[in-house]
């Protein structure tokens, strides 16, 4: 890379570990339609919009749901899981995050949010990281959910960078393809085989460096 202009972060299991909180209002849910689910399915749930997981869901059970009442549960989940929010704060950062976020702001690089999440604001302002972001992109926008690079090619053109120049850091294998597709460099976060498509694997957060990272380039 000729040099590096943006880093481009995904919100959830990357910033902070929100994927609890979605696992738990989930599981909520899908005890109530008397659907199993446990945590390795959640697993394929990372990075997917709320309506693609809950087919997802949905399709492991046997009952038929018209458009409404789908719509009915999305919100439900959607209820859960803001009440779960509530109480995150700065001490809900991943380790190192907040030192990352720091270092490349103050080196100059830009920064965006790539999220899939329509909570993703709410969220980034409990965990008071909003200064440390350029640009957010609104879920809500977004046609096409990841592995579709459309969140990070919008991030990286409200930020007038070319994708080539930009660092994608995800922890969803949708989500390091993604940013693949879209052209960037990917970092990704969790286990090597499951993000055999990332650039750079790290296994936690704690390992974020920029020095490593311009290495790596
Ligand atoms: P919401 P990310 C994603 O966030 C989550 O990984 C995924 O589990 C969730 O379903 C999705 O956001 C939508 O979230 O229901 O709040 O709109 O990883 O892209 O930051
Ligand atoms: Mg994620």
């Amino acid at each position: 890379m000729a040099k590096l202009q943006a880093v481009i972060y995904d919100l959830d299991g990357v910033i902070t570990d929100t994927a609890e909180y979605h696992y738990l209002a989930w599981k909520t849910l899908a005890e109530e339609l008397h659907i199993p689910f446990d945590r390795s399915f959640n697993e394929q749930l990372k990075g997917l919009s709320r309506v693609d997981s809950l087919e997802k869901i949905l399709a492991e059970g046997t009952e038929q749901y018209s458009p409404t009442e789908r719509q009915r549960l999305a919100e439900k989940k959607n209820d859960h899981y803001k009440s779960l929010i509530q109480e995150i704060g700065p001490k809900d950062l991943l380790p190192g995050v907040y030192q990352f976020m720091l270092e490349v702001k103050e080196a100059g690089i830009k920064t965006g949010l790539a999220s899939a999440s329509k909570n993703a604001r709410t969220v980034i302002e409990k965990l008071e990281i909003t200064h440390l972001l350029d640009t957010v992109v609104d879920a809500a926008t977004v046609e096409r959910g990841k592995p579709d690079p459309e969140v990070f090619l919008k991030a990286a053109q409200q930020l007038h960078v070319e994708p080539s120049q930009c660092v994608g850091i995800e922890d969803a294998k949708s989500g390091v393809t993604a940013i693949k597709s879209a052209g960037m460099y990917a970092v990704g976060v969790g286990d090597e085989q499951n993000l055999s498509e990332a650039d750079w694997v790290i296994s936690d957060t704690s390992h974020l460096s920029l020095d490593r990272l311009k290495e790596k380039l």
